[in-house]
């Protein structure tokens, strides 16, 4: 035990697909025996996770009947009460069976997209059932490898007609549910649709029930699209959305890695963490801190525990480093200088009129401004210093 021994309190969570990753890739099998949703909680909790995360088909096989299901999800339920796990979050599988291989919500096939609707209302009523508080969709085939197949913007209208109802379903039951919207750029499709956070962001304001409907994002994602996941999350911060988030590492420019938190682009997740946790000033994020990655596929289940582990207990470590250099002198010397007269009183809440007289009036010296330096490589230096453990 130490300070980074993860505790139910830091509200981390898993999915079953993510601990129970048997480490089967487009080149090979699995290296892993596939392990019993019951045993996978039993090791969540003993490394410190405060929940777990599920796909419909994680823990229900697909095509399983009503007496099946039920007598599954009894057993699962007696497992969370005997370890003290909560579900904070459900999901739909619309993505492994073949019949979504032109999508679910988006297929050309009325047929399939009636047929994903009806799913997500069954994954819906698990999720009450658990106790879910978010429902997470990411419409990995909802794509194309080639747009002559349908009208893309044909695309954007079936996934809200599909949002919609589903909004109506959650309300008409009077499910205490949200959704979270998660973006992905490409694979498995070769373009998927409403591929950045910000894409989804904008497209949630276009819904029936837009209140129920705020974003996931996930760092690989992000990442493999080649943006700032950490611009992306505090946009949907700023605009009271972030109701899910998932963290894990990604090199760019590769497929979806799904990697152990941390492990690559260290400065990313230093500023990420320190935005979701506040230290800088900012209202925290509060929700669930949910690690969407898996082992290597090295590693037998000992390295899977160790992969876990090592998420939280990073995610820990970079939330006292952050606390650490938010608290610096130095930082909060740097930082306050750069935010020179911190107020656009001149101009902000009072009428245009006056506020282009005040703008005309003033007296602003550009090639003054211009000479300022911002000593933002000083600042950048004693992040680093303080990521490498070599201050505070
Ligand atoms: C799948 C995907 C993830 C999503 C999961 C939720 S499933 O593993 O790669 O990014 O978050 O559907
Ligand atoms: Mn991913
Ligand atoms: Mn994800």
């Amino acid at each position: 035990m130490d300070h980074f021994t993860p505790r139910p309190a830091d509200k981390f969570t898993f999915g079953l697909w993510t601990v129970g990753n048997p480490g089967r890739d487009p080149f090979g099998g699995p290296v892993r025996p596939t392990t019993d949703p019951v045993d996978l909680v039993a090791g969540l909790a003993e490394v410190g996770a405060w929940g777990v995360n599920l796909h419909d088909n994680d823990l229900i096989p697909f095509g399983s009947s009503a007496t099946e299901r039920d007598r599954i999800v009894g057993r699962f339920k007696d497992a969370l009460a005997r370890h003290g796990l909560v579900v904070p979050m459900t999901t739909c599988n619309l993505f492994s069976h073949p019949v979504f291989k032109d999508g679910a919500f988006t297929a050309n096939d009325a047929d399939v997209r009636a047929f994903a609707v009806r799913k997500c209302m069954d994954a819906l009523d698990l999720a009450h059932e658990l106790g879910s508080s978010t429902f997470v969709f990411w419409g990995g085939r909802e794509g194309a490898e080639t747009d002559a197949c349908r009208d893309p913007m044909e695309a954007v209208r079936r996934n809200r007609r599909a949002l919609d109802c589903l909004c109506e379903y959650v309300m008409e039951r009077g499910y205490k549910l949200r959704f979270a919207l998660e973006a992905k750029p490409n694979e498995p499709r070769g373009d998927i649709y409403l591929a950045t956070t910000g894409h989804m962001l904008h497209f949630i304001s276009t819904l029936a029930h837009s209140e129920l409907v705020g974003v996931n994002p996930e760092v690989a994602h992000e990442t493999m699209a080649g943006l700032s996941m950490v611009h992306g999350v505090a946009q949907a911060m700023e605009a009271g959305k972030l109701f899910h988030i998932d963290l894990n590492a990604q090199k760019i420019g590769r497929y979806d890695q799904d990697l152990r938190f941390g492990s690559e682009d260290l400065r990313g997740a230093f500023l990420l963490v320190r935005l979701l946790e506040g230290t800088a000033g900012n209202a925290p994020y509060t929700g669930p801190r949910h690690f969407d990655a898996h082992a290597y596929r090295t590693e037998d289940m000992q390295g899977v525990w160790d992969f876990a582990r090592g998420c939280m207990r990073t995610y820990l470590i970079l939330k006292a480093r952050a606390q650490a250099f938010d608290a610096d002198a130095e930082v909060r010397d740097i930082i306050a200088a750069a935010h020179r007269g911190d107020s656009d009183e001149l101009w902000v809440g009072r009428d245009v009129a006056g506020a282009a007289r005040a703008l005309r009036a003033r007296v602003i010296d550009p090639d003054a401004l211009a000479t300022r330096g911002l000593r933002y490589e000083r600042l950048d230096q004693i992040m680093i210093e303080y990521l490498l453990g070599a201050r505070g």
